[in-house]
């Protein structure tokens, strides 16, 4: 169109849409434009959330600009790009992030502030996007950060859920789950795109018919379809115009009444059948590390990878290019097994749609997808049930049939006559009835795998994936170490911090370059340096207790120690070892001497995180929590040695505010169980210490920030099957210590002993899996060495310090560049600055 245009209308277009200046003026007009006209409202009808959307629009028409030019110049030069297919983003609040992204919010800052309100208000008037459960989908959020700010080519690709996951009420101690409904107002951070809109197909059968050259095609008929129209959400790179997108599908009945059932005067049906199109994006599931198998979730599933791939291959055939170049320019990245089915629609797409021979087609599928696991616990890894999956998509059935026959018939090949060996690696379980085993599929169908630390990514090639290496060779087995984004997790959650590493280094190139923190340690011997990091640190305990103080109305003292562990709840994560040795702790206090407790270190011990609603021992270990909070806090025989609180409805936001306040966190985890973690990374980066196992990134941590700066207990990974095999079968007594706490509660010291029971019976008919009594004694140990090295200020000063200087290998820009080179073959591409035309 623009070619058919005479000059003067190409010239009125590109001066019409320079874009948008960024002084002061031009700001605030934009705010108020935005008041007046988008909002209807007037100055005098203004409260801070008003305010909030009005910047949020404003922010939101700079953000398009960048985008648009971004996504426009990507179009014309085609570069390869990368598509990370994730069913989890949980991006939190955007419009802190879009500003200081953008450079823009000293200006933004000042301008409201001028029209009478305060930046730090509004900004807490954003809800969370809370599109994830925890670790995966927070990993997600700094990896599309980081692409950005790298200038990487990258899109996500997700689903638009209207309910995120659920927010968390404590009521009488225990977990109670309200609806996440984040789209009541309009969500000014994504740009509905009505009128992509793509069909996506369930049920039905399977034509067989023979094409002209008598070769047997195979032809899917779906019983039913809806359809996925895109929602755009623009990523800002920090300090780079680059924009990148995550593209997020809603479903949509195919038309509004299905016109069959309309006509046959099935009025109802038509409506019902409506309603189920519109649910399969309703929901978050809300299981973190664990496999639901509900078959919403398996629509779910197909229907987003099924949209995906569409679009992704739609864009490739724009380009006119063969077939064997689809790999070339593009890679598709699989988070996790959610998205396995992509390789199986890639493969339909190109065989049944595209008529390419099943072998050509493989190569490109293979050469196409890569595929990071994130997890050994055995409940987590993903199956379904054949019968239930041929109902929904029987044609998908049928090739990975053919995809495991051909790739069995392969290893029968190298290793004859080992049946063993088939059933082991075979994508079909032999169960009644049979099981599609996901990761099987997922690492047949990628060229590339990987665990997301070294210590799981070894864990992974000798466990689950021990016959694939023996038959693929070890290249194909890859550790990615997690990383996070500092923009977020400190420049936008520690200002404070952040400025003064900034003036310490002389400039901010740190936050593109994270190793540059190593310059910070040879402060640690600047005792006026020391003296203004912990007036930081403990001005962020100020503000993390005032915020405790609103949500528990618990008082807090920002001189104790603070001790956190904010997470999922999770038996493996052992939120239930650490309040066990609170219990602990509170007993040894009550039986001393007023002089013994004159040396007692004060703490305060900050729990949260949410438990999977239908998790029963999760939720009891929380009623647990607060049970021992509600005695703990109000015994005068304490008073401020002591106190305990249980923070609700645990956030990305909320952990920006607990992150930069903490002393010690907990990383604590069986040995094996945690595959990467990611918090753990966020509190050292902050100059929090760390007390924690060796167990997933905790053991990366110490090799960069030496042994010295981080509290280490409990038994190893290699250590764990013996020691369960011991606690089974030869009487190993629990712990002394331990014993002593569960008799306290059996006592009833913390309300009625009866509610804990199930739980106590972890630890003794359940065999203590996830070996509390065998870790017990060290931890408590590991807790007094924590507190004897809290007594010495100044040397725990300098240990914070070297605790941020030399965590620049966990910046999630070292593990998006290491994804970028050696499994996307990917290169940056540079916008340039042209105006809109
Ligand atoms: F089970 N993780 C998570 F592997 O947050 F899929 N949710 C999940 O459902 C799974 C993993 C899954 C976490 C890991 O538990 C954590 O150790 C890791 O740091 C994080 O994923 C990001 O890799």
């Amino acid at each position: 169109e623009k070619a058919k245009w005479p000059k003067e209308t190409v010239d009125l277009w590109a001066k019409l849409s320079k874009k948008e200046a960024n002084d002061i003026d031009t700001i605030q007009r934009s705010i108020v434009h935005h008041v007046t006209t988008t909002l209807a409202r007037a100055a005098y009808n203004m409260d801070n959330f008003s305010a909030y959307q009005a910047v949020a629009l404003s922010t939101r028409d700079r953000l398009i600009s960048r985008w648009n030019e971004t996504q426009g110049q990507l179009s014309k030069v085609d570069p390869k790009r990368v598509y990370y297919l994730s069913l989890e983003f949980l991006l939190g609040r955007s419009m802190d992030n879009a500003l200081l992204n953008m450079g823009l919010k000293d200006t933004y800052g000042e301008g409201i502030e001028r029209l009478g309100f305060n930046m730090e208000e509004v900004i807490e008037s954003e809800v969370d996007a809370a599109l994830g459960n925890g670790g995966l989908g927070r990993l997600a959020a700094c990896y599309m950060d980081s692409l950005a700010t790298l200038d990487y080519p990258a899109w996500g690709y997700g689903l638009r859920y209207n309910y995120g996951i659920f927010q968390q009420r404590i009521v009488d101690g225990y977990q109670t789950e309200y609806p996440d409904y984040w789209l009541n107002f309009d969500n000014p951070w994504e740009l509905p795109r009505l009128d992509i809109s793509i069909q996506i197909g369930f049920g039905g059968h399977v034509q067989t018919l023979q094409d002209e050259y008598g070769v047997t095609r195979h032809n899917w008929i779906p019983g039913q379809s809806v359809q996925a129209i895109a929602y755009d959400v623009p990523i800002p790179g920090y300090d780079t115009e680059n924009c990148n997108n995550i593209r997020l599908w809603r479903s949509k009945p195919t038309r509004v009444f299905d016109l069959t059932s309309f006509n046959e005067g099935n009025y109802e049906k038509s409506v019902e059948d409506a309603t189920n199109a519109e649910k399969i994006t309703s929901v978050l599931y809300p299981n973190d590390n664990t496999m639901a198998g509900k078959e919403l979730r398996l629509k779910q599933q197909y229907f987003w990878t099924a949209a995906s791939l569409h679009d992704i291959v739609r864009r490739f055939k724009k380009s006119m290019r063969e077939w064997t170049d689809f790999p070339n320019q593009i890679a598709i990245q699989l988070n996790d097994t959610h998205p396995a089915l992509a390789i199986v629609e890639l493969q339909r797409l190109l065989v049944d749609e595209e008529m390419l021979s099943w072998d050509d087609a493989w190569e490109i599928v293979i050469k196409t997808f890569a595929f990071t696991n994130h997890t050994v616990l055995p409940e987590a890894m993903e199956k379904w049930s054949v019968p239930m999956f041929e109902y929904l998509l029987p044609r998908h059935l049928q090739i990975i049939f053919d995809i495991n026959l051909f790739f069995l018939q392969k290893v029968e090949m190298k290793v004859p006559n080992d049946r063993g060996l088939l059933n082991r690696l075979s994508i079909i379980e032999e169960a009644q009835p049979q099981q599609i085993r996901m990761a099987h599929l997922a690492v047949v169908g990628s060229h590339k795998v990987n665990g997301v630390a070294a210590l799981h990514s070894n864990l992974i090639k000798t466990t689950i994936f021990k016959d694939f290496v023996d038959y693929y060779g070890e290249e194909k087995f890859v550790n990615k170490t997690n990383g996070v984004t500092p923009r977020r997790w400190l420049h936008q959650a520690n200002p404070q911090l952040s400025a003064l590493i900034t003036e310490t280094l002389g400039n901010d190139k740190w936050l593109k370059d994270l190793s540059l923190l190593k310059g910070l340690a040879a402060k640690t011997e600047d005792a006026a340096f020391r003296k203004k990091w912990m007036t930081i640190k403990r001005a962020n305990k100020v503000r993390l207790a005032e915020l405790i103080k609103a949500r528990c109305n618990v008082e807090v003292s920002p001189d104790a120690l603070f001790d956190v562990q904010v997470k999922r709840i999770h038996e493996y994560k052992r939120q239930f070892m650490n309040i066990l040795s609170v219990i602990h702790r509170y007993r040894t206090i009550k039986s001393m001497t007023a002089a013994q407790k004159a040396s007692v270190q004060p703490r305060v011990v900050i729990f949260g995180g949410k438990a999977a609603p239908g998790y029963y021992i999760a939720k009891l270990v929380i009623k647990l929590i607060n049970s021992v909070a509600a005695v703990v806090n109000q015994d005068p025989a304490v008073g401020d040695l002591l106190k305990v609180v249980f923070v609700p409805d645990y956030n990305v936001s909320v952990a920006e505010v607990i992150v930069p306040a903490s002393d010690i966190s907990q990383h604590i985890s069986t040995a094996g169980t945690e595959a990467s973690g990611t918090s753990n990374m966020k509190f050292v980066l902050n100059g929090g210490l760390i007390i924690g196992t060796l167990d997933g990134a905790n053991v990366e941590i110490l090799e960069e920030i030496g042994e010295d700066n981080i509290f280490i207990f409990g038994c190893m990974a290699h250590e764990v099957e013996d020691l369960r095999h011991a606690q089974r079968y030869r009487n190993v007594p629990m712990d002394p210590a331990l014993q002593g706490v569960i008799s306290a509660i059996e006592k009833g010291t913390f309300e009625d002993p009866k509610i804990f029971q199930p739980l106590i019976s972890t630890l003794t008919v359940g065999k203590d899996f996830y070996l509390i009594s065998a870790d017990f004694a060290s931890y408590i140990t590991a807790n007094q060495q924590v507190d004897a090295a809290y007594k010495n200020q100044e040397e725990w000063a300098k240990k914070s310090i070297r605790c941020t200087a030399h965590m620049g290998k966990f910046s999630s820009d070292r593990s998006v560049k290491e994804y970028a080179e050696e499994i996307w073959n990917i290169k940056p591409y540079s916008v340039e600055d042209e105006g809109h035309l």
